[in-house]
């Protein structure tokens, strides 16, 4: 049973009870409206209240149903609030948590409205790429006004109930959650008296008081949300409520959600929300696993990493020891903390008091014996094994039992660096993503001994500090690197090809990356890249790639950081110009390697580096490296800014077909440098 009734005091209450979050599939719509007829001519009831079971009154719609026939089975849900608006007598909605999507539609659609505090209320549909499609642009701008309505739809930001108390949302607010039923039971028994009932449809939307407020917003949204519909989608039929019936405002809207919901940009946000969900369960390990507390976190290295993963803790109110053993590199590593959390505090993000309290939860140590008492501590040090074994080795010997021991390693063998201490089963990769206390990404890789408990801890500690753990295996680049590396060698391939990095980079940043390949790598410093083909050389001397990146190495052109790389930069300036030298490299290495010129179109080129990472993606789930295919997706659009609305490498695969995929690989295969590509 997904919705339960019981009479108190003549009033019949409906609970929903679909865990987890009682979204409203086809089972619990059915059931609510059974309930429904049942009582609507008992004269032993007099009202009804809806309140969910558990931490939600409903999430909304049950978003595993969208893409079957149950989405519009009867009674959908647009027809299950109809059948709310025609009902006899007043339905109450007593909103006891998360209030969300349908759920707030459902909620609105009932005549009155009693809410605890604690209860979170959003139309978040904008997220999953569609808009609320039972009513929610329609009435919800009966009861507030459209500034806060825009708010709410166009951004689907989440609203405290505590926020919206005055508001005219609710009917009443109750502090104290245990006493809610009781209330809206008092509050059913007055409102029963009354008729006829009173249906938010029937009021007036409540007027702008910013007349440009629409104006503002979609040029706002041109900026932020280019490749997605729906928010624009979102604006105009909040528009159209201003200036239709509600029933024509309704016809809008529906038409609106049935074009979205089969929009490639919506299923590819709707994988991505079971993808994150999906992400938290972990082979072997299960809920009931110990967690390990963790109070206290040290970092090893203040370097640009190290600082960046201090600052995820001390973010997330955690004690953090940042040890570096050379003083210099402290105090540069302690004052570019202080100013990145300074310029937060220039820019409004944080408030002074807030940006100190952070600044004194980072202590900078030099000595191993001061981090002896951490549960955690992260490495974040030169990529280089001897330095790696020279740290765990320290580790181990100082800090104390029971404490994880993390690498920050990108690439090197995890269990090696575990070899090098007598508890291999407490050492894990953590791997973080530049900035580390920016990007929402951690691979969590996972060695040969590591425990189920560590993992499990790690997961819980990802959590706190606001990243999505991905589990990986041990392999040279784990998931994201290891896909990198096939990516950024078709980038350069293209080069040798006749392609210029500009036009490299327009096309992947058409197809919606933040950065094309060559901007990136200026950004992140080409030495970094130059290091780890110098290293995968020396372990296979027949490696191919293109020896583009090293010529421009040799030259000194690291990058931004030395204004010159695969682009030129002006001091103070970080604008890629496209770079004469650079193109006369590329032209002699091809003429060198007599390499035939050829005009490469911006598809050949998206295929080319997508179907690279899609392709090593599928190699690196039958290696076992990643525990799913969405899991991949999530690593390269939350750790390599691959563009939301496309749903990930994998995904764009899937839906290409992997059959086709295969079919424009056996293509590549035939060109310059096909013996690169392997299925
Ligand atoms: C909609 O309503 C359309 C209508 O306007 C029109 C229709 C015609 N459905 O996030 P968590 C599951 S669209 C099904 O880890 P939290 C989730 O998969 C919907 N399942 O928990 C996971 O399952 P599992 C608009 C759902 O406490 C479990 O709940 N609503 C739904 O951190 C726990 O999830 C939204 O967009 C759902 N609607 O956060 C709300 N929601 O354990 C989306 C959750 O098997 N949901 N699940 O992996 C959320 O934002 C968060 O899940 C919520 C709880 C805040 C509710």
């Amino acid at each position: 049973m997904s919705a339960s009734i019981e009479v108190q005091d003549h009033i019949a209450i409906i609970y929903l009870n679909n865990p987890p979050v009682n979204g409203l599939g086809h089972a619990t719509r059915s059931e609510i409206s059974s309930h429904l007829r049942t009582v609507e001519f008992d004269s032993n009831i007099h009202a009804v209240i809806l309140t969910g079971v558990g931490k939600a009154f409903s999430g909304g719609a049950d978003i595993k149903e969208f893409g079957t026939d149950k989405t519009f089975a009867e009674p959908s849900l647009p027809n299950l609030l109809e059948q709310l608006d025609t009902y006899k007598k007043p339905i109450i909605a007593a909103i006891n948590g998360v209030c969300m999507g349908g759920g707030l539609e459902l909620a609105l659609a009932c005549h009155y409205r009693v809410a605890t505090q604690g209860a979170l209320i959003a139309l978040p549909e904008v997220k999953l790429g569609i808009l609320p499609g039972a009513g929610g642009t329609q009435r919800l701008p009966r009861l507030l006004n459209m500034d806060t309505c825009v708010d709410m739809i166009v951004n689907g930001h989440p609203l405290p109930s505590s926020e919206l108390a005055q508001t005219g949302l609710f009917d009443l607010y109750i502090e104290h959650p245990d006493q809610l039923l009781r209330e809206a039971i008092n509050f059913a028994i007055v409102a029963s008296t009354t008729r006829p009932v009173p249906r938010v449809r029937d009021r007036s939307v409540i007027g702008l008081t910013n007349p440009l407020l629409f104006s503002e917003y979609r040029t706002k949204l041109q900026k932020s949300s280019r490749f997605f519909p729906a928010p624009f989608t979102c604006l105009d039929v909040l528009e159209a409520a201003l200036k239709q019936t509600f029933e024509e405002g309704l016809k809008t809207e529906r038409a609106a959600f049935q074009t979205l919901l089969s929009s490639p940009e919506s299923k590819a946000l709707r994988h991505i929300f079971m993808a994150e969900r999906a992400a938290s369960k972990i082979a072997g390990v299960d809920s009931t696993e110990t967690v390990r507390a963790i109070a206290a976190v040290a970092v090893v290295g203040a370097g640009t990493m190290g600082t960046g993963i201090a600052m995820c803790f001390a973010n997330a109110n955690i004690p953090v020891q940042v040890l570096d053993s050379k003083i210099s590199s402290l105090e540069n590593g302690l004052n570019r903390i202080r100013e990145t959390y300074l310029a937060s505090f220039k820019k409004g993000k944080l408030s002074q008091l807030e940006c100190e309290h952070r600044i004194g939860l980072i202590q900078g140590v030099q000595d191993y014996t001061a981090i002896s008492e951490a549960d955690l501590v992260i490495e974040a040090v030169f990529e280089e094994m001897p330095i790696k074994r020279e740290v765990f080795e320290h580790l181990d010997r100082y800090v104390k039992s029971g404490a994880i021991l993390a690498s920050n390693t990108s690439t090197l063998d995890l269990n090696q660096i575990a070899s090098f201490t007598k508890r291999p089963h407490d050492v894990v990769g953590l791997h973080f993503f530049s900035p580390a206390n920016r990007m929402e990404l951690l691979e969590v890789v996972r060695g040969q001994q590591t425990s189920t408990e560590v993992l499990a801890s790690c997961a819980a500690i990802a959590k706190r500090i606001r990243k999505i753990a991905i589990i990986a295996g041990v392999c040279d680049g784990f998931i994201g690197n290891r896909m990198l590396e096939q990516y950024t060698k078709q980038a350069a391939f293209l080069l040798e090809e006749g392609c210029t990095p500009q036009q490299v980079d327009q096309a992947m940043e058409a197809f919606g990356f933040a950065m094309g390949p060559f901007r990136m790598n200026d950004l992140a410093g080409n030495d970094i890249s130059w290091a780890i083909r110098k290293r995968r050389l020396a372990a296979n001397p027949q490696l191919i790639y293109s020896k583009l990146g090293d010529i421009l190495c040799e030259q000194g052109r690291f990058g931004q950081k030395s204004r010159a790389g695969w682009y030129d930069y002006h001091e103070g300036d970080r604008t890629a110009y496209p770079s004469i030298i650079v193109e006369e490299i590329i032209r002699q290495h091809a003429n060198a390697l007599g390499i035939p010129q050829r005009q490469i179109g911006a598809e050949e080129i998206v295929q080319r580096l997508v179907l690279a990472l899609a392709n090593e993606g599928r190699k690196i789930l039958l290696d076992k490296i990643a525990a799913r295919s969405s899991d991949i997706d999530l690593v390269y659009l939350k750790g390599y800014g691959f563009p939301a609305y496309r749903g990930g490498p994998m995904f764009y695969a899937e839906q290409m077909t992997w059959d086709q995929v295969d079919r424009l690989i056996r293509q590549f295969q035939t060109g310059h440098r096909g013996n690169t590509w392997t299925i």
